[in-house]
């Protein structure tokens, strides 16, 4: 169980973290277009605001651009705790994510998470 990894050109550009335990957390991520998310789990549920551009998300354990569902700016969205899912960006995307903190990514595949990747 590790926090996201927000450092530049390994997953998001994170403008902002607030993450204590038992305390509502609100980041803002950007994302470039072709970006993807891998199928993913949260332990807290997650609420995904779209602020610009296009964000679209899928549920199940498997990578699927053609059963995801497309949120433009203003969409909402919530993830209840332990739903996997997935998204990717056709545009390049700001999107707001708050929760109850802290903020937890779980991927499905842990070949998926950033901190495996090789450096
Ligand atoms: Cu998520």
């Amino acid at each position: 169980m590790r926090r996201p990894d927000y450092r530049p050109g390994r997953n998001w550009r994170c403008w902002l973290v607030i993450q204590t335990r038992g305390v509502l957390f609100t980041v803002r991520l950007q994302a470039p277009a072709g970006y993807k998310v891998p199928p993913h789990t949260h332990p807290t549920t997650e609420h995904i605001t779209v602020i610009s551009g296009t964000f679209n998300i899928g549920t199940g354990d498997k990578f699927d651009e053609a059963a995801g569902k497309e949120l433009g700016a203003g969409g909402y969205m919530v993830m209840p705790p332990g739903m996997k899912h997935y998204a990717w960006t056709p545009a390049e995307t700001i999107i707001q994510v708050h929760g109850m903190g802290p903020f937890v990514i779980n991927y499905v595949n842990p070949t998926d998470d950033p901190h495996n990747a090789k450096k």
